[in-house]
Formats: structure tokens, C-alpha cells, sequence
């Protein structure tokens, strides 16, 4: 592991190569500046983010990124920052470093009360193979902004395993499932959520589904039957359905924990990841430039094609640039419209 040159953080946003070349070797202590980095949006920090991007880009990397990007979802309150508390624990004890990328979507919520009772995330201060960021959320409930989408790609060159956690219900999951290898969707029993859950019909999205507090007993169980019956339902894949209880003691944990590998083994993940750069890049072009970039490569469906064509190891910013010089005819441009938020 390449040693830092010195303990202090950069202070200015234009090391992006030499951070991303040390995440690249697996020097962790790079990923807090790594991240103020990624959240600088100004010109100048976006071009340094793309110079790090860049660096541990599957072209630099010789593949994917290493790390397993895991997405935990789910309602408020269903407890997933106690699960990741409690999942940490496990992960370390495996020999896993963990960065957890906590998608804040307080400000985005009316009043408060659904903080009234939230947990934090308890974990080793001093565990240095232990990173924990909140980041803004996007413009949906549950939505990624794209520098979570960035310090997600950006941390899985350096840690084992990478948690994007986010708050959400129905469709906004799906912004999660486009950027991490494996989702669980976390449901809390007897709360209305299940039903709510099978109802809207989104078990596309969960690749796990953990039913939480289970030492609340019955009501637990029952969930967890509810689910499973569901998930047998929708046919197509296995999901399982675990029931984890993260207060002490801590019950089920290993169990997701092996569910969650499980998937990961069990996955293509270079098409995973590569599906993941095009969605993303499509998003990016449709952020930029609004719909009109997509009309300019005549619909969603060419602008797919036109994305399958070109080379499998360019990364996210290169797809974009290519795709908006295919749109506008030219490279880069001023937007092509303002189209407004979506
Ligand atoms: N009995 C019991 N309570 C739990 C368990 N896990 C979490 N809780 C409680 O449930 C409440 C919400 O837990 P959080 O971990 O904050 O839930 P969250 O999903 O992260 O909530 P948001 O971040 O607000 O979306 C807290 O009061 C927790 O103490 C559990 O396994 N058993
Ligand atoms: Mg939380």
C-alpha cells in the first residue's frame, strides 16, 4: 500500500490524479479528500473529480472496481442505519473495510418527526478501515445525486465494501439498483410497509429483502412470510427474505451478510457495472442538456444503442462526451435546451 506523502488533506481541489492514483493503490487515507473533491462542483472541482474519476476508471483499473457496492433502502425509520451499525461490526470482523455513503434526505422531508427517533451509525472512531459520509440527496426522494454516484465509483477502488444508503419507497429505489451491484430493501414489521411494498409491485428492485427488528417476534415472522410469499410470486429470481434484529444481541447479521456476498458471486458483475456507466450516462447527458439531447439521438432507445456501440471500458464521462457529440454534432457545447427538472 503506498504510504501517504503527509497527514494533511489538500487543501485545494486539484490533486484529483495523484487521489485517484492512491485510491487505485488502496490507500485509504486518499478517500476523505477524495470526497470533499467529489462535492466541489465548481469548474475547477469538477475537472479535478474527472481527473480522479478518471484514475480508477475500469481502463485504469485493468477491470471493475474491486470493492462490492452494496445499496441499502427502505421507508424512514425502518432501521437501516442500526442495521449498518450492527452489519459493520460483521464486516470488520470478516477482514472487510467498509465505507458507508449515508444519503441525507432530511431537507427534504416537511417537519422533522421522522428524525425524532433516528438512530446514527455506531462505529469504531479510530477504525481507520471504517469510512461513514452523508451526502446530499438528489432531486427525488431516494434519488442519487451524482456525487454520491461519483464517491460510490470513486471509494470501491479502495474498500472492500461500499454501502449507499438512502431513504426511499417504490420507484425512487431504482436510482440505487442502477449504481450498486446488490440492493437490499429493508422493510420494518407489521408497519403497513410490506403490503405497501408487494402492492406497488417494485420486487424488480431488491436483490435481498430484510425484514428488521425482528426481537419484535411474531409480527416479525409474519412479515418475513409475507415477503417471502411475494417474492415466490414474482417468479423470475430467488430473493431471500431475512429477518435480522440489530439491537443487542444482534441476530441475523451473518445471514445477510452471506446473502449479500452470495449475490455478488452469483451476479455477471462486469455487466452489471457496465449497464450501471450507461444508465448513468444517460442520466448525466439528460441533467446537462434535458430531454432535447435525447430527441437529439433519436430517443431513449437509440441513445441505448448508440451507448452499446461504443467501447465497454470508457467510464461514465467519457460515455457522456461521446454521446453529446453524437447529439449536438459537435464537441462540447453550451446545453442544447433547458428543460427543467424532470
Ligand atoms: N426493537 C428494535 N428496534 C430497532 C431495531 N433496529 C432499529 N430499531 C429502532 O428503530 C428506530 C429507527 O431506526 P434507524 O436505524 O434510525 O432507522 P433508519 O431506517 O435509519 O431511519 P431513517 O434514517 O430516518 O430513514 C430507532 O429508534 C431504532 O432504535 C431492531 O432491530 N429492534
Ligand atoms: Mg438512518
Amino acid at each position: 500500500m503506498a504510504a501517504a506523502e503527509s497527514d494533511t488533506v489538500p487543501a485545494v481541489a486539484d490533486d484529483g490524479k495523484a487521489l485517484g492514483a492512491r485510491l487505485r493503490a488502496g490507500d485509504r487515507s486518499a478517500a476523505p479528500a477524495a470526497l470533499n473533491l467529489v462535492e466541489d462542483r465548481s469548474e475547477r472541482g469538477r475537472a479535478a473529480t474527472a481527473e480522479l474519476l478518471a484514475e480508477v476508471s475500469p481502463a485504469a483499473l485493468g477491470g471493475d472496481a474491486p470493492g462490492h457496492l452494496v445499496g441499502l433502502t427502505g421507508p424512514p425509520g425502518a432501521g437501516k442505519s442500526t442495521l449498518l451499525s450492527a452489519l459493520i461490526d460483521e464486516w470488520r470482523a470478516r477482514g472487510r473495510s467498509v465505507a458507508v455513503l449515508a444519503v441525507d434526505p432530511s431537507s427534504r422531508r416537511s417537519g422533522g418527526s421522522l428524525l425524532g427517533d433516528r438512530a446514527r451509525i455506531q462505529h469504531d472512531p479510530h477504525d481507520d478501515a471504517i469510512l461513514i459520509r452523508s451526502t446530499a440527496a438528489g432531486g427525488r426522494l431516494g434519488g442519487l445525486a451524482a456525487p454520491t454516484r461519483e464517491a460510490a465509483q470513486a471509494l470501491a477502488a479502495a474498500f472492500d465494501v461500499v454501502v449507499v444508503e438512502t431513504v426511499g419507497v417504490g420507484q425512487s429505489e431504482t436510482d440505487v439498483e442502477e449504481v450498486c451491484d446488490t440492493v437490499a430493501v429493508v422493510v420494518q414489521p407489521g408497519s403497513g410497509d410490506t403490503l405497501q411494498f408487494i402492492k406497488a409491485g417494485i420486487m424488480e428492485v431488491p436483490d435481498v429483502l430484510v425484514v428488521t427488528k425482528a426481537d419484535l417476534g411474531d409480527v416479525a415472522l409474519r412479515s418475513r412470510r409475507d415477503l417471502a410469499q411475494a417474492a415466490r410470486a414474482t417468479g423470475a429470481r430467488e430473493i431471500p427474505v431475512i429477518a435480522v434484529s440489530s439491537v443487542p444481541p444482534p441476530s441475523g447479521i451473518g445471514e445477510l451478510a452471506d446473502a449479500l456476498e452470495a449475490h455478488r458471486a452469483d451476479i455477471d458483475l462486469a455487466a452489471r457495472r457496465l449497464r450501471s456507466r450507461r444508465l448513468t450516462a444517460l442520466r448525466e447527458l439528460v441533467a446537462e442538456h434535458g430531454e432535447a439531447a435525447l430527441r437529439a439521438l433519436g430517443g431513449r432507445r437509440s441513445a441505448e444503442r448508440l451507448l452499446g456501440e461504443l467501447d465497454p471500458g470508457l467510464d461514465v464521462a467519457a460515455l457522456v462526451a461521446a454521446l453529446r457529440e453524437r447529439a449536438t454534432g459537435q464537441p462540447p457545447e453550451p446545453p442544447i435546451a433547458e428543460n427543467g427538472p424532470r
